[in-house]
């Protein structure tokens, strides 16, 4: 088992699963680059396992993740820096090679909703809300999420989530068919539809893993390299800097356009 973490948690809850549990519940599970790094090596660690089929991903039964950390943001020289370290992390969650299952309960934000997209299933808890609400700070996702919610539940939609900033609850996620299932437990529905999955061939599971994500992802390739550098040029927007002090100050936002 891997060693233990800051913001995170480890356990095995059934054969050949792990599950990972995002874990700074007073920061609504911000994803702050400690976070994504130790969540880099725990599945570094789960791909190179055997006795791992399948991870389960979950902030636990009050809320999935709240998006990255925008106190870290908040220096667009710092947020530059940080910014490749944190790139790197994600590529970790991109390319690994396991079935991954989010369990979400409560908000699914921003990197959040973009972390519970990069999973190959997401189990709904009732209580769901996804959205992507970068907008609202002068930004744009920059995690893949105009592309991976796009594909997921149609441009109409995805526009109403990406421009206004609103969130969907989980029954509509449902019907729009970003998740799965719902469900009142996700985290025990999670383990066992991880646990069903870790009880077929590993092989097999492997390569159906590859084939179904070469239908949804090959065809991203492009948007998500505009994505990536329409984000970096709003890094640098008075509008950017201006979202995110409003947001630490807790009073709404004056945007100018710059
Ligand atoms: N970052 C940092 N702190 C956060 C946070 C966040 N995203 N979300 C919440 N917190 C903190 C709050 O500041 C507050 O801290 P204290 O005031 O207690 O010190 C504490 O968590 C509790 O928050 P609230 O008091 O607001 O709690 P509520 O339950 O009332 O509201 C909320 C929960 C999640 C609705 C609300 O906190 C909220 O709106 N949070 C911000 C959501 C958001 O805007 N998320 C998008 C962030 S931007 C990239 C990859 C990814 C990204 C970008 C680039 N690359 C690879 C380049 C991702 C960007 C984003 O996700």
């Amino acid at each position: 088992m891997a060693p233990s973490y800051q913001d995170l948690l480890l356990d095995v809850p059934a054969p050949h699963v792990r599950r990972v549990t995002l874990n700074r519940p007073a920061a609504r599970n911000a994803l702050r680059t400690q976070l994504l790094q130790e969540l880099a090596d725990a599945l570094h660690q789960a791909d190179a396992d055997d006795d791992v089929r399948c991870v389960v991903l979950t902030g636990g039964p009050k809320v999935f993740a709240a998006g990255a950390d925008i106190r870290e943001m908040a220096e667009p020289q710092v947020a530059a820096e940080l910014g490749e370290k944190r790139r790197a992390c994600w590529q970790v969650v991109r390319d690994f090679s396991k079935p991954l299952v989010a369990a979400v309960h409560g908000y699914c934000l921003g990197g959040g909703n973009e972390l519970a997209m990069l999973c190959d299933i997401i189990v709904a808890g009732e209580d769901a809300q996804f959205g992507q609400p970068e907008i609202r700070l002068g930004m744009i996702p920059g995690a893949g999420g105009t592309q991976r919610l796009t594909a997921a539940i149609g441009k109409a939609r995805a526009m109403h989530i990406i421009l206004t900033g609103e969130t969907i609850n989980a029954r509509n996620a449902l019907a729009a068919g970003l998740v799965s299932e719902v469900t009142a437990d996700a985290g025990t529905r999670a383990v066992v539809v991880a646990a069903k999955i870790a009880a077929h061939s590993p092989l097999a599971v492997r390569q159906a893993k590859i084939a179904v994500r070469r239908a949804a992802e090959d065809a991203l390739a492009g948007g998500l390299a505009f994505e990536r550098q329409a984000f970096a040029d709003l890094l640098m927007s008075d509008d950017r800097r201006e979202g995110i002090a409003a947001f630490l100050e807790k009073r709404a936002p004056k945007f100018t356009g710059r």
